[in-house]
C-alpha cells in the first residue's frame, strides 16, 4: 500500500517535496482517493482541502485518525504518510476482526502541515477550525510569489470557499493521530503525547546598501549579511542560555550575487520551548540581540510573527482512556513538533499516538522506523479505535 505513495515527489538523494496543492502533493491526494476506494470508504475534500474517506455515514460523534502527506523540503517518508497508512492498516485490521462500528469512522488527511510551501503550519487543520483568517491566507505566497488563492485554482479547487467549516469540524468525536516520533525520547514501539511545546516561525527582513564588493570601504558598508550573522548566532546563545530551541534553517540573499553586498537578506527563525514564558523570553532576546547589531550596522530590521502554534496538553479523559485500552503502561511524552492534534485540540478531544524513531531524526531523508515498530502502531491504533467505535 505504502510503495505507490513511497515513490511520489521523491527526489534522487531520497528527500521528499511534497507540498500544499503542488503536483506531488496532487498526486499523494489521489493515492489517497485509490486506497480509500479500495477499501469502499467514501471520499470528500472539504473546503479547505482536507481529505476525509468514511467508513459509516458522515455524522457527529466520527471517530476520526490520519495525519498530514505533505513533506519539509526533503523531508523524511515518515512524517505524516505514516499515521495516513496506518489508519488505513488500523480500519483493515478492525474489518478482518469483524467489528461494525457503531460510530462513523474517517481517515482524514490534513492540508500543508508542514507550511513549507506558504509559510503558515498546519494551514489547512487552522482553517477549518477558525484559528487562521481565510482572507489573509488567500494571500500567503509561495517562494515563486505564488499565492494559496492561485495555487488552489490551479489545482480546481476554490480558493473563495476556504475559512472555518463547522458543518466538517462538528462531525469529529475524537481525533486520535498516529505520528513517528520526532526525538530520541521514545524507547519502547509506542508511545503517547503529554504535550506540544508552544512554538513559532518569526520572518526576518535586514535590508541594507547594495554594492561593490571589491571596492566598498568596510567604513562605508551597509551589510545585512552582519547583521543576519549576528542574528543565527544570537539564536543559538539564547537558546543555550534559556533551554529553548531555535534554528534558522531557511535564508535569501538578494541580489545573491559573489561580488556584491547584499540589498537584502530574508531569513526564518524556528523557535520552540517547554512553556509559553521562555518561548517569548528566548525570542524577545533574540530580536533585541539583532536589533543592536541593526544599529552597529546601520542595516533596517523589520521582524514578524508568520505562524504562532500555543502549549497543547493533551492530558484529559482521551489520554486516559487510549492509555487504559492499550494497557496502562505506554509510555507518556512531550514533543516540541506541531502537528493538526495539535490544532484540532482547540476544538475537540483529541490525542496522539507516537511510534519509535530509533534515531530521533526526522525531517530528512534519513527519517526512519522500524517495521515492527510501525506493526505495533497499527495494533495500538486499531485496539485504540476498537475501543473508541464501540461506546
Ligand atoms: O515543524 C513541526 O513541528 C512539524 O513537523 N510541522
Ligand atoms: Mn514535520
Ligand atoms: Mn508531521
Amino acid at each position: 500500500m505504502w510503495r505507490p505513495l513511497a515513490e511520489i515527489g521523491r527526489a534522487p538523494g531520497g528527500g521528499y517535496a511534497r507540498h500544499g496543492w503542488n503536483d506531488a502533493e496532487l498526486a499523494c491526494r489521489a493515492w489517497f482517493a485509490e486506497r480509500a476506494a479500495e477499501r469502499g470508504l467514501a471520499t470528500e475534500t472539504d473546503r479547505n482541502g482536507n481529505l476525509w474517506a468514511w467508513w459509516g455515514e458522515p455524522g457527529p460523534g466520527a471517530v476520526v485518525t490520519g495525519s498530514h502527506l505533505d513533506s519539509v523540503p526533503s523531508g523524511g517518508a515518515f512524517d505524516g504518510p505514516l499515521g495516513v497508512v496506518s489508519a488505513f492498516l488500523a480500519i483493515d485490521q478492525l474489518r478482518a476482526e469483524g467489528i461494525t462500528p457503531r460510530r462513523p469512522v474517517a481517515v482524514a488527511v490534513f492540508c500543508e502541515e508542514e507550511g513549507a510551501r506558504f509559510g503558515v503550519a498546519c494551514l489547512g487543520s487552522r482553517l477549518l477550525t477558525g484559528a487562521l483568517d481565510p482572507a489573509r491566507a488567500r494571500a500567503l505566497t509561495d517562494p515563486h510569489g505564488v499565492t494559496l488563492a492561485e495555487a488552489m485554482r490551479a489545482a480546481g479547487a476554490d480558493p473563495d470557499a476556504i475559512g472555518p467549516d463547522p458543518e466538517t469540524a462538528n462531525r469529529i468525536g475524537c481525533y486520535v493521530e498516529l505520528h513517528i516520533e520526532q526525538g530520541r525520547a521514545l524507547t519502547e514501539p509506542v508511545g503517547l503525547a503529554s504535550a506540544i511545546w508552544p512554538h513559532g516561525r518569526w520572518k526576518y527582513d535586514f535590508s541594507g546598501s547594495a554594492d561593490h564588493a571589491g571596492t566598498t570601504r568596510i567604513a562605508d558598508r551597509r551589510d545585512p549579511m552582519l547583521t543576519f550573522a549576528r542574528m543565527v548566532i544570537a539564536a543559538r546563545a539564547r537558546a543555550i542560555e534559556t533551554g529553548a530551541l531555535a534554528t534558522v534553517g531557511r535564508v535569501l540573499c538578494e541580489p545573491n550575487g559573489t561580488n556584491a553586498i547584499p540589498a537584502r537578506i530574508t531569513a526564518w527563525l524556528d523557535a520552540r520551548a517547554p512553556d509559553e514564558a521562555t518561548l517569548t523570553a528566548v525570542t524577545r532576546a533574540i530580536e533585541a540581540d539583532t536589533a543592536t547589531a541593526s544599529r552597529a550596522h546601520r542595516t533596517g530590521l523589520d521582524v514578524s510573527a508568520e505562524s504562532l502554534s500555543p502549549a497543547v496538553d493533551f492530558d484529559g479523559p482521551l489520554r486516559g482512556r487510549l492509555s487504559a485500552i492499550l494497557g496502562g503502561s505506554v509510555p507518556v511524552l512531550p514533543t516540541g513538533a506541531g502537528h493538526d492534534a495539535g490544532v484540532l485540540a482547540a476544538v475537540v478531544p483529541t490525542a496522539m499516538l507516537f511510534v519509535r524513531n530509533p534515531t530521533g531524526v526526522s525531517h530528512s531523508p534519513a527519517e526512519s522506523a522500524g517495521d515492527g515498530d510501525c506493526a505495533a502502531g497499527v495494533r495500538a491504533l486499531a485496539r485504540v479505535l476498537a475501543g473508541l467505535v464501540d461506546p
